[in-house]
């Protein structure tokens, strides 16, 4: 993963938490003073394991903790990426550009990046079917950048998630109402 995304985990910690708890996490899982760099990779695993460490200290569901970092990550990339956000002028469009548009954008801004396979469907007029595909298995945080998104755009959304790769799917659907 990018150091972008470990910026936004470090980022929402310290501001909830303090530079201290950061740095213990850190401690705890034998990577002190790691300092991560936007555009640079780090193994997956780092990721991981940090995330778990966070989970134990602040006794919280991974889904939920993971699903609340997606959320704030979303607010973080819109900022550090303004030009690819401001492309999009509602929920819709800028969910129907995350493959075509964002993603596509992220590989010529980044080199090799590791991105997820999204492909969106309207099912109706006010719901859409994201399909998420990754061996990362980070659907929890698409469910969070997808209601980070939608809270970017003022509107209020519900995510059902109806099939799931953790529970033995091929890959994960997300049925997203507007409310
Ligand atoms: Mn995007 C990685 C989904 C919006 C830039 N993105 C990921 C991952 C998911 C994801 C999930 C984690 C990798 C994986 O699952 O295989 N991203 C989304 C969704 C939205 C989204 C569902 C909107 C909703 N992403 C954005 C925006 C930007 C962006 C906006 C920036 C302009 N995404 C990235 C970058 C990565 C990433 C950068 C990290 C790639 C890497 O670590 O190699």
């Amino acid at each position: 993963m990018k150091g972008v995304v470990f910026r936004a985990l470090e980022d929402l910690v310290i501001e909830q938490h303090g530079i201290q708890t950061w740095d213990s996490i850190l401690d705890q899982v034998n990577l002190s003073d790691r300092y991560y760099l936007g555009p640079q990779s780090y193994p997956d695993e780092e990721l991981f394991s940090i995330v778990q460490e966070i989970g134990r200290i602040l006794n919280v569901p991974l889904p939920d903790l993971i699903r609340g970092f997606g959320q704030y990550l979303f607010g973080y990339l819109a900022n550090s990426h303004k030009d690819i956000v401001s492309q999009f002028d509602s929920f819709e469009a800028l969910i129907k550009g995350i493959d075509s548009v964002i993603h596509k954008e992220v590989k010529k801004l980044y080199s090799e990046p590791n991105l997820p396979s999204i492909s969106v469907d309207f099912s109706n007029s006010d719901s859409l079917i994201v399909v998420y595909d990754s061996p990362r298995k980070l659907c929890f945080c698409s469910e969070g950048l997808i209601y980070g998104a939608a809270a970017h755009f003022g509107v209020t959304v519900k995510i059902e998630h109806q099939q799931c790769a953790h529970h033995g799917a091929d890959k994960c659907i997300l049925l997203v109402r507007k409310v």
